[in-house]
């Protein structure tokens, strides 16, 4: 474990362990980042930073760094959002995404450095639990209704969004990295996809499994966070330029995931 503003702990961690990549995920997301903006631009942008540093000086093979669709903002197309467009996010963790694509492309074109990124859509984890971003109601819900059969949800009921399960994250981002390098036209920037849902919709999938659960919806600020980001997104460059296909759509994560959740409970880990 290590602070990711520490530089020098980064490095001694790559010396340490004989490190040749660094999957970079640390970060402030986009709600937590709006209660406290500096904070989120001093870990997302700093620590990124040091990490690109570090994989640099010590000449890494590969990097990956994260961005997400909190990229986009007014003046996006909503629907089927282009790769290539314009990038205006409203929210500080947008901002320090557009910020980490641009100064990570920067690393590949003036250092050669091999950086690459996903802007991952909301991500689904039957192992980890919400972690401070506007898209958490998609992961709660299912927790909530394996432990309680209730949830309040904190945005409206028709609040659609780009989604992802945790498999296909994962299967995207190792795909992504095993790419062969001169087929990329992109490198930190690509959009991915796998499947978009409202919140009703997603409740709904969720009733097939647990016919007595309860969704009160009561909008909260991640309301217009939401309102802010693509209703779906284009991923033709991911498709063409390394072969992205997801593999989970709503009903085989809904079915996955209550699994799951009901395994850990049982056990008490949940
Ligand atoms: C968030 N889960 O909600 C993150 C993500 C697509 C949004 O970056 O902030």
């Amino acid at each position: 474990m290590l602070d990711v503003l520490d530089k020098a702990a980064i490095s001694a961690a790559v010396e340490r362990t004989g490190a040749d990549t660094i999957v970079h995920l640390a970060a402030i997301l986009s709600a937590v980042g709006e209660k406290n903006p500096a904070l989120a631009w001093n870990v997302n942008i700093n620590g990124m930073l040091n990490v690109l540093d570090v994989a640099r000086d010590a000449k890494l093979r590969q990097v990956f760094v994260p961005s997400s669709i909190a990229a986009f903002g007014p003046g996006t197309p909503l629907e089927r959002t282009p790769t290539d467009t314009v990038l205006r996010p409203t929210t500080m963790y947008g901002v320090t995404k557009v910020a980490g694509e641009l100064v990570c492309n920067y690393y590949v074109q003036k250092f050669g450095l091999d950086v690459r990124g996903l802007r991952y859509p909301g991500i689904i984890s039957a192992e980890t639990p919400p972690g401070g971003g506007t898209t958490d109601f998609a992961v709660a819900i299912f927790y909530e209704a394996v432990r309680t059969g209730r949830y309040t949800c904190f945005v409206r009921e028709d609040t659609r969004l780009p989604m992802m399960y945790m498999p296909d994250c994962i299967k995207a981002t190792l795909d992504l990295m095993s790419a062969p390098r001169e087929q990329l036209v992109h490198h930190s920037d690509f959009n991915v996809g796998a499947m978009s849902f409202s919140a009703g919709e997603l409740a709904a999938e969720i009733k097939k499994h647990v016919p007595k659960l309860e969704v009160v919806y009561a909008p909260d600020f991640r309301q217009a966070i939401a309102d802010s980001w693509p209703r779906s997104v284009d991923d033709s460059a991911a498709r063409a330029e390394w072969g992205w296909a997801p593999e989970h759509d709503l009903a085989s994560m809904a079915a996955d995931m209550i699994e799951r959740l009901r395994v850990r409970h049982a056990a008490g880990t949940l």
